[in-house]
Parts: structure tokens; sequence; C-alpha cells
């Protein structure tokens, strides 16, 4: 009994990333590979979080996970190819603490138990498979010490739990390359910037809604691959063009040609929903308002002045290229939608909006 009761943990922490040039549409069901690359922004982990502890103890009988303290089932097969793909690369560990040894090949057979929070509405739009998958492929590489050389692999691991996850493994400005192997072993994320490339951006997000959303990604990508005409125009003609000119924005700090990019990328993703049949919604009434409110902005300024995007949901990121202009837009945010003024727009819409980043 004694020697059965240790238990072996590590905690870990992973934001979650926002989309500037969107991923939409897989070629590969199984293996989550993409038709086209994507770039995002890593947000601050302080505000858009998930924190995932991952224990192993000779004592469990079985894996289990919790996410927000309600457990839920491992069973699904992205789950199960994220720890298949982890524990084969476990290597020897010792807990310094008790002096146990844990060997390579025991990670097949000892059970792990695995705790996960977000600090923000599930399955919102914001970008929360994200962040759980990221953090739990990396919480799971320390304990099995898997060495930081398979940063890249890592990255294919993560993806094989969410696409977008691939991109949360780091900071700042990344670019998951789509790829071209069909095993997927160069479908990874890469990171273009670090979080002080561009430390004068602003990144707010407006809560629109944290009700969970009706058409999930997944199911969403599959009917848009197979019924909507514009996303194969997307894949192939406009993004690979796009994604030149957004790189090119973020190496030289060119707000301009960003906030463009980025608001004609969202818009596009929403068509391409729109194109699917039957059609899919993501944003509602409240998410056009917003943008009418940015583009007259934006247009009565000459230049832009902020960019906004919505992913899978109603929620508005809106980037700013400074503080100052932050303020102004929260100004006009808190004047055309005050707090509790309507029924459609109860306290938590735009309540919640905050500030993030630096
Ligand atoms: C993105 N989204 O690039 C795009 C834009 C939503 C809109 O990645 O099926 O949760 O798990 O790979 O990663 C959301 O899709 O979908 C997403 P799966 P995922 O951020």
């Amino acid at each position: 009994r004694e020697l059965n009761s240790w238990v072996f943990m590590v905690t870990a922490r992973a934001p979650t990333n926002i989309a500037v040039i969107k991923y939409w549409g897989k070629r590969d069901e199984k293996l989550i590979l993409p038709i086209n690359d994507s770039i995002s922004v890593t947000l601050d982990p302080d505000h858009l979080s998930a924190t995932t502890t991952v224990a192993v103890s000779p004592s469990f009988s079985s894996d289990r996970m919790w996410l927000n303290g309600k457990e839920v089932s491992l069973g699904g097969e992205r789950y199960q190819n994220c720890l298949r793909e982890i524990r084969s690369r476990g290597r020897d560990v010792v807990d310094e603490k008790s002096g146990t040894l844990i060997k390579k090949e025991d990670w097949q057979t000892l059970h792990l138990h695995i705790a996960s929070h977000n600090n923000f509405p599930t399955a919102a739009g914001l970008a929360s498979s994200a962040a759980g998958f990221a953090c739990l492929v990396y919480a799971l590489a320390k304990l099995m010490d898997i060495e930081e050389r398979y940063a890249g692999e890592l990255s294919a691991i993560a993806r094989q739990g969410s696409g977008s996850a691939c991109r949360s493994l780091y900071g700042g400005f990344v670019k998951w390359d789509m790829g071209k192997e069909r095993d997927g072993s160069d479908s990874i994320a890469v990171q273009l910037a670090t979080e002080e490339h561009w430390e004068e951006l602003v990144i707010l997000v407006a809560v629109v809604s944290s009700r969970q959303k009706e058409t999930s990604s997944t199911t969403g990508m599959r009917e848009s691959v197979e019924t909507s005409e514009l996303l194969h125009h997307r894949a192939q003609e406009v993004v690979p063009k796009r994604i030149v000119q957004m790189q090119e924005a973020i190496a030289n700090h060119d707000f301009a040609s960003f906030a463009r990019i980025t608001c004609v990328d969202s818009n596009q993703f929403h068509a391409v929903c729109l194109d699917a049949s039957p059609p899919i919604f993501y944003m509602n009434d409240t998410s056009h308002r917003i943008i009418n409110c940015i583009e007259k902005w934006n247009r009565f300024e000459g230049t832009p002045q902020v960019s906004y995007t919505f992913d899978a949901g109603p929620n508005a990121v809106i980037c700013a290229p400074s503080r100052k202009v932050a303020g102004l837009l929260l100004q006009r945010l808190l004047y055309y939608f005050p707090p509790d003024s309507s029924k459609e727009l109860s306290s938590y819409v735009i309540g919640d909006t905050s500030i993030l980043g630096e």
C-alpha cells in the first residue's frame, strides 16, 4: 500500500488564441488537417486561458477528466489520440520529492487524472478548445518529461485534439502551416514573432453572449466543406495571398494593413458560413452593430483605427494599435451599447468587455 500511495502531478496554463486569418475547413477529419494556412494572436493568459493539472498515481484505476469541476468522458477519439501520442513519447521520470522512479514503459499502464478550468465561457466562440487541448498536451509533456525539441511534435499532437490548439502552444503571433504530408507531420504551428514584437497592440474582447453556440466548429466546418463553393475559392485563391500580406503587416507593425486584412478575413469566413447549405449563423444582431460602429469610425477617420474579428460565435475581438485608441474604443462601445439598456443586451453583454494585454 505504501508503494501505491504516491501521486505525481504537474499544472500548466495555456492561453487562447484569436485567428486573424481564419482556419475553416479540413482536408482530413481524423488527423485534423486544414485546407488553408492560418495566422493568430495568442492572448494574455491572465484573462483567457485554461489551467490544467495532470496527475498520475498507481492508485488510479482509469483515466478520468474533470472540466470546470464536472467529469467529462475521455472516450472520444480526440482525447484518445492525444493521450496515445504523448504516452508513446514519455521518458523515465524521477519524482524528486518522493524519489519515485516512473519508467518510460510505465506511462503505457499508469492511469491519469486530469482537472482543467477555463477562466472564460466554454464553447461560446472564444476558442476554449484551443486553450484546453494546448494546455493538456503541454501539461502531459511536462509530466512525462518530453523534450522541448519535440515542440513541433507537441503542436502536431495538440492539433489532433483541436485544430486551433496547435497555435496556442506559442505566444505572440503564430502561423499554422497547413502542411503537405498525408500523416500531418508538417501541419504544425510556428511562431512568427514574440509578444514583445508588437507590445502596443491592445486586444479587447466584447462578450456579446456567453451561451454555447448552436453549431460546433467541427460540424460547421464539415458542412461548409461539403456545400460552400466560396470556401474552396477562399482556400485556394484568397488565403495564400492574405497570409503573405499579413506576415508583412506584422513584421512591419503596419496596423492599417493588419486591421484591413483582419476585418475582411473575418467577414469572408462568416460569408462562407452563410454560403453553406443550410446556412450557418455565428454572429447576431449585436455583432453586426459592432461591425457597423467600427466600420463607420474607421471610414470617418480615413484609416483603420481598430480591427474586429469574430470566431464561431457572436463575441467581438477588437484590436487597437495603442492603449489610447483602446480607450477611445471603449468609450464608443459604452456609448452605443450602454450596459442594461435593452432586453437584448442583458447586463452580461459587453459589460464583460475587458482590456487584454498591455
Ligand atoms: C480559427 N476557428 O482559425 C477558426 C476561426 C473558428 C473560426 O479554429 O474541429 O475548435 O477542433 O479543429 O479548432 C475553431 O475550430 O475546430 C477555429 P476543430 P476548432 O480559430
